[in-house]
């Protein structure tokens, strides 16, 4: 079906406030397709991201707009006890004409829509410390903000999504397989990543054992997961909320950090550009901590860096997975993409290890800062 037909008809199943009037194609993210949708009732006009799931990836997105709906609902109720308003701070989703978060048929796939938040924007690198600062208050609010939440409610959308050493086995099996014969020219590729495989266990191990709590988390905070207000710069909303599952509070600031703290593109073929800030760790830390208002224990703030490299690791381990695989999995623009983010995810890794140190200090002075600011506030009061 041509892609104009397409949409009208799909938007045709939401109850929305108008009717379609035009749509542009949103680039972003590597899994779903999302568009920009503008509507009128002939007086007014209304803006609506509508977006097809990847149901290849996503496999039950029943489960997937289930999880959405609760978290979105419970975060709503908390920010109107402490601030009487959610607006633009939350995603809002249309129902269909049958009482559904989502419309699916054969021909159009599954698709739902939400309020598109105006006058924000979702930048895929942090144009400023300061911006990443606010990031990380995001991220770190979003936990805050479901720690009430029952973790074992939420169905696991996609299993084992950050179990390191799961992935670790999938990137031997397409080692072995070497589908796309690829192999031959990613040897030191290989070689990098296998010799870390060991820490792979780092937070499984810890995770299952007890050491540090599981919690209701994102799992996909890149950066361009959180939306700034045009005028104030403040990060006002945090999106695409496929992945909320259970899981560790260090997955949302590793995977932040490795995706915000640099200021090069995730396949920026010129290495040189691709470093991790440690200016911008430090403020996206100090943010990350203040939005948790204190909540995390000592021992996830001991292991917060440790988050980080290993949300680096994993992505490379992910992508030389895909590239082996024949770029299966994320989308791709170009051959080759999947290898070029592969250099750049072990670039940062190779650079977190020399800054391991710095990124451990941080963590714990605005650990200790922030324990005394939020010692007597209760959980939800801003401080
Ligand atoms: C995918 O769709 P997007 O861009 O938000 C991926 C993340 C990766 C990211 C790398 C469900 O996220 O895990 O970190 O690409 N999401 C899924 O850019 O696999
Ligand atoms: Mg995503």
């Amino acid at each position: 079906m041509q892609q104009k037909k397409l949409i009208q008809s799909v938007v045709s199943h939401f109850v929305l406030p108008g009717d379609y009037v035009e749509h542009q194609p949103i680039r972003a993210g590597l899994i779903n397709q999302t568009y920009l949708v503008i509507l009128s009732d002939g007086e007014s006009t209304y803006k609506y991201v509508f977006q097809k799931i990847n149901t290849n990836v996503f496999k039950d997105p029943y489960h997937v707009m289930d999880n959405i709906i609760h978290v979105t609902e419970h975060i709503k109720k908390h920010m109107l006890e402490t601030d009487g308003t959610y607006s633009r701070r939350v995603l809002s989703f249309a129902l269909s004409k049958d009482g559904t978060p989502y419309f699916e048929s054969p021909e159009a796939g599954f698709w739902r829509a939400y309020e598109f938040i105006d006058n924000a924007f979702a930048y895929n690198i942090a144009p400023s410390g300061d911006h990443f600062f606010e990031a990380g208050r995001a991220f770190g609010e979003f936990q805050l903000y479901l720690t009430d939440y029952d973790a074992t409610t939420l169905f696991e959308t996609i299993p084992d999504f950050h179990n390191t050493v799961k992935r670790v086995e999938a990137f031997r099996e397409a080692i072995a397989n070497d589908k796309a014969g690829r192999l031959k020219d990613v040897d030191a590729e290989v070689d990098f990543l296998l010799s870390r495989a060991d820490e792979a266990h780092l937070i499984v191990d810890a995770l299952e054992s007890g050491v540090i709590p599981y919690r209701v988390t994102h799992n996909d905070t890149k950066i361009n997961n959180v939306l700034f207000d045009n005028d104030t710069d403040k990060a006002i909303c945090v999106i695409d909320l496929d992945t909320v599952m259970p899981g560790s509070s260090l997955y949302d600031f590793g995977d932040a950090v490795r995706s915000g703290a640099c200021a090069a593109a995730e396949d920026e073929p010129n290495l040189d550009k691709v470093e991790m800030d440690i200016e911008k760790y430090r403020l996206f830390t100090k943010g990350f901590i203040k939005g948790t208002h204190s909540l995390l224990t000592e021992k996830e703030i001991e292991m917060l860096p440790i988050g980080a490299k290993m949300m680096a690791y994993e992505l490379a381990v992910r992508f030389l997975t895909d590239y082996l695989n024949g770029d299966v999995y994320f989308h791709t623009d170009y051959s080759g993409q999947n290898l070029l983010r592969t250099h750049t995810q072990m670039k940062l890794v190779a650079d977190m290890e020399k800054k391991m140190d710095a990124m451990q200090g941080f963590a714990k002075e605005y650990a200790a800062k922030y324990a005394e600011r939020f010692a007597n506030t209760p959980t939800f009061a801003e401080g």
